[in-house]
């Protein structure tokens, strides 16, 4: 039988720390982010290294995270696969783009188009 899954060694095991616990922060929709925290998900998401985070940097990131939850693959977040268990509603890739990037611009709250440490550490409720 072959195996059922084949984990290769992934550089970024802090990262995937992190992407089980942001999408379960976001979810209970009141983070009190330590410093620590944030800069950690500043350089995570920062691909670029400017130091601040753009939308599309944003978007890169919760899809992964999207993708990490999205078990079978099927390119849609049932329940199950929610931190939470997602108040039973389904969440299509799509739909969870969409909603990440109108997530993005509240929390931008200068609105000059990037997340900086301090918005970051800021989410919108
Ligand atoms: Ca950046
Ligand atoms: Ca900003």
């Amino acid at each position: 039988m072959p195996p059922h899954r084949v984990e290769g060694r992934r550089p970024a095991r802090r990262a995937l720390a992190v992407v089980r616990v942001l999408p379960m922060m976001m979810a209970i929709g009141a983070v009190q982010a330590q410093p620590q925290a944030t800069s950690d998900y500043l350089a995570l998401m920062d691909t670029d290294g400017d130091g601040r985070v753009s939308l599309a940097e944003y978007q890169a990131w919760m899809l992964y995270a999207f993708d990490r939850m999205d078990v079978n693959g099927d390119g849609r977040l049932d329940p199950h696969e929610q931190p939470g268990g997602g108040r039973g509603r389904v969440i299509t890739r799509e739909a969870y783009r969409a909603q990440m990037a109108e997530r993005f611009n509240r929390q931008d709250a200068n609105g000059d188009g990037y997340l900086d440490a301090r918005e970051l550490a800021a989410p919108p409720l």
